[in-house]
């Protein structure tokens, strides 16, 4: 048995926007995804979260099907749009007491809850008036709504998430546009990640600045999944360097080492924005802790073309084009009902990898998971591909700490089947099922599995 460390905090991870459905109800505002469900053959099936899993009302269910597989946190995120119907003003205290009540309810079953402030939803009227991630004047609108969530839950939060996964805001949202609010460009992920990462410092400047003195802690959320060189040529390794470089770099560079990575300046030029001498000081050392969404890993190798910056990229799929490295599959690699890769021990290089880049940082896994084809109950409940994914996953975990990365908590993705964004109800990540006409949940063999993990704090 592989035993992990007595305080490792086991947990299982959702948002808001997935799963709470209500879109109508309670004050809320609208977001960008309520209006990018809209526009025609951007969601399979045409799809959106306006009902999602119900949570909103069958959250204490919820809950309970937490307390049931024995589950110590549960990382959640607050839906901006119902604190602040606009993204800006007084709040909304019908939307303050939903969520004090989901936490007080998680209290009471002994999970702590786990707060993510930005999980994509951003309200509508941000991104229609104000420019939404273009415009830096949402670095204050997203520090005042920073501050109310701060003020209205602080007492009971001790471990807080600006944002979730900034990349995917940036890249999905303004440059291929797979997601809300669906812009296709090559400079426009990199102002909004540029804004995005001043808004994220702001917040914990925020929350700094309140000392709530109750050993809270306040970090983001970056995704990365891991580029193992093709072949062992210089060329490949510094190809899948220069990829990770990319793709993490890009976000924790900056609040780890004070700014971008060298390469991104000199391949993407003057269209990465800069920081002021100020900013480079707000934004470094603005995170308690590492937080990481890992799901797949893909080889990278030098393209034929070589690695001069290429000038005039336009549209979509520029932005990947910037980091010059060409991307591929294993054949022997297992795929998911994502088609993402399947490889474990990409994600044990992946938590060295960090160690080592940013100086043995505290990480915390806050998503790691995978979709499987799952037409029935009766598949749902024999979800044998996806317990061998989290087996190989988490061992992967054991072994990076093993190797002294300060690993310290792992939550599943997800806690159950959701709304899967562009995919809609057609992948299903969750640990439990989802009946999505009655909303019946039903445990999964693979959360079955994850209880004995937890209770036996080992693999
Ligand atoms: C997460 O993002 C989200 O936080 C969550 O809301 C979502 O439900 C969950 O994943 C499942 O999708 O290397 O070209 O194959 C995941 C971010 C970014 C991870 C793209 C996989 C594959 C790109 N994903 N990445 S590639």
């Amino acid at each position: 048995m592989n035993k992990f460390p007595n305080d490792f905090v086991w947990g299982t991870a959702t948002s808001s926007y997935q799963i709470e459905g209500a879109v109508n109800e309670g004050g809320r505002g609208r977001s960008i995804w309520d209006l990018f469900c809209e526009q025609p053959n951007k969601i399979l099936n045409s799809d959106s979260g306006s009902t999602a899993c119900n949570h909103y009302y069958l959250f204490e269910d919820d809950v309970k099907l937490m307390a049931d597989l024995g589950i110590k946190a549960y990382r959640f995120s607050i839906a901006w749009p119902r604190i602040q119907p606009s993204g800006e003003g007084e709040p909304n205290l019908a939307g303050i007491s939903f969520y004090n009540k989901l936490i007080d309810c998680l209290i009471d079953n002994d999970i702590e809850p786990w707060i993510t402030l930005y999980h994509w939803d951003l309200p509508e009227d941000l991104y229609l008036r104000h420019q939404g991630w273009l415009s830096s004047s949402i670095v204050d609108k997203f520090g005042e709504y920073a501050r109310i969530c701060f003020e209205s839950f602080g007492d009971r939060i001790k471990h807080w998430i600006t944002l979730n996964e900034p990349w995917c805001s940036a890249v999905l949202g303004y440059g291929n546009g797979h997601h809300a609010p669906g812009h296709i460009s090559n400079t426009e992920p990199y102002i909004a990640a540029h804004n995005l990462l001043l808004s994220h410092a702001r917040a914990v400047e925020v929350y700094r600045d309140l000392s709530l003195n109750n050993d809270g802690v306040i970090g983001i959320t970056n995704n990365c999944d891991y580029r193992f060189p093709l072949t062992q040529t210089e060329e490949d390794i510094n190809a899948a360097e220069r990829s990770l470089e990319f793709f993490i770099g890009w976000f924790a560079d900056p609040i780890w080492k004070g700014d971008y990575p060298q390469i991104m300046k000199e391949l993407v030029g003057n269209r990465l924005p800069k920081f002021t001498e100020d900013e480079k000081k707000l934004i470094l050392g603005s995170s308690d802790f590492f937080g990481l969404n890992h799901y797949s890993s893909m080889l990278a190798s030098e393209p034929n073309e070589g690695i001069q910056p290429r000038e005039n990229i336009a549209g979509n799929g520029g932005m990947f084009e910037d980091q010059l490295v060409h991307l591929s599959d294993d054949p022997n690699w297992k795929k998911t009902h994502m088609e993402w890769n399947v490889v474990p021990e990409g994600c044990k290089e992946l938590l060295k990898w960090i160690d080592k880049r940013y100086n043995k940082p505290t990480i915390y896994i806050t998503e790691n998971g995978c979709a499987q084809d799952e037409p029935t109950l009766e598949a749902a409940q024999n979800d044998d591909d996806r317990i061998q994914f989290f087996e190989g996953y988490i061992n992967a975990c054991y072994e990076a700490i093993q190797d002294d990365v300060n690993l310290k908590g792992y939550f599943a993705w997800s806690l159950m089947d959701n709304f899967e964004w562009a995919w809609g109800y057609d992948r299903r990540f969750g640990l439990c099922r989802v009946d999505f006409n009655t909303f019946e949940r039903s445990l999964k063999k693979s959360a079955h599995w994850y209880k004995e993990v937890i209770k036996n704090n080992s693999i």
